[in-house]
């Protein structure tokens, strides 16, 4: 594949004096020559504004306990410390056009109930307090559990440990971006400012959480996953499972998707969701894929090379891989495994017919480092 603009069939106009006065014709009838963006609008491959980056829990955690001092959840409404890319502030972009922050939620604490068009979803990083009430469901949500709050769901959520437990810290992350570039979003506060909790705790894990087995005769008929928690321990027990039975993949180690148990697939339409194993020593081979993904670490500590740039990484910190970057990672101990948690745009891109999967070509597959 030629990426030379200088052949037939790519924009290629010198401009002379004659042109560029019939531009300003042009622009002064709000239009414009095609031909002078048209490499830029149409590139070879994935251009994304967005780079990589790493956040250090260690370094945003105080930061993030210090909101609670600084503002009231119901001032604020969200507590959250959002993770912005430098060059997509305005869009208040993590990555691509997903979204993640840290939350912060106080002993005894509740946020009042929302709902909107964009989709969330949480991962626990500390705090055993937490749950969130989804459409009238109320979840409790642990430590590396991995919850969902589909888009233009009624949610509310609280911290109901009490001081000696400690504030939650949970990671939010949202596709706002995304919707707010459909120019889709809408938002609405609940009525009665609280939902009212219908049916026990955790009942969608309690009548979905089997896996294998689904409620026969079930008319569920949402585009969403009727499991809205997922918690740690099942999860990781997956993992453990699995590693006994496959090597997995060479780009991923140990991987799985949180699934929709009806359909296998994704947890939501606009975004999925993984967690994945690197056994004690293991290092994966580079690859890219046309999506944005943001990653935690779960468990344990490692180094992700992306796009040839190094981001060590330990629990709680956050790191993002653009669309079509080159990324690898290596668990750092050789006695204990890593986990990463990860989401990421790829139901979109699997929608539209717009995802791509690519192996790194060279040098047995392993980038080389930037210095
Ligand atoms: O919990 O609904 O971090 O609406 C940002 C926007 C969380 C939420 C965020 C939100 C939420």
């Amino acid at each position: 594949m030629a990426y030379s603009d200088d052949v037939l069939g790519r924009a290629r106009v010198t401009d002379t004096a004659e042109l560029e006065e019939y531009y300003e014709k042009l622009a002064g009838l709000e239009a414009g020559a095609l031909w002078t963006i048209a490499n830029k609008i149409e590139p070879w491959y994935p251009q994304p504004q967005s780079i990589p980056m790493k956040w250090s829990f260690r370094e945003l955690r105080p930061l993030v306990l210090e909101a609670l001092k600084l503002v009231s959840g119901d001032d604020a409404g969200r507590r959250v410390v959002a993770l912005y890319n430098p060059q997509r502030r305005d869009i208040a972009a993590t990555v691509g056009l997903l979204y993640t922050g840290l939350q912060v939620m106080g002993p005894g604490e509740s946020m009042t109930a929302h709902r909107h068009q964009a989709a969330a979803l949480r991962f626990v990083i500390e705090g055993t307090g937490a749950w969130t009430i989804v459409d009238g469901q109320k979840l409790k949500v642990g430590p590396r559990d991995f919850a969902i709050t589909p888009n233009w769901t009624w949610h509310e959520h609280g911290n109901e440990g009490i001081d000696s437990d400690g504030p939650v810290i949970w990671q939010d992350g949202l596709d706002i971006p995304l919707v707010n570039a459909l120019d889709a979003p809408f938002y609405e506060v609940h009525p009665d400012v609280y939902q009212k909790q219908q049916g026990p705790v955790n009942s969608s894990l309690l009548t979905y959480g089997a896996g294998r087995l689904r409620p026969f005769g079930d008319t569920w008929h949402k585009n969403h996953s009727p499991l809205l928690a997922y918690p740690w321990e099942p999860t990781y027990e997956a993992l453990l499972n699995a590693a006994k039975a496959s090597d997995g993949s060479p780009y991923d180690g140990i991987i799985m998707e949180y699934s929709n148990p009806l359909t296998g697939g994704s947890v939501m339409p606009t975004m999925s969701a993984h967690m994945q194993l690197l056994r004690p020593g293991e290092a994966t081979l580079a690859h890219r894929q046309v999506g944005s993904k943001i990653y935690t670490a779960a468990k344990g500590s490692g180094t992700s090379i992306i796009a040839g740039k190094r981001f060590d990484w330990s629990e709680g910190d956050i790191f993002c891989v653009p669309s079509w970057a080159w990324h690898e990672h290596a668990n750092a101990s050789r006695s204990d495994d890593a986990c990463l948690f990860s989401f990421n745009d790829f139901p979109v891109m699997r929608s539209l017919g717009f995802f791509r999967e690519e192996a790194y070509p060279e040098n047995d597959g392993h980038q080389s480092v930037d210095a």
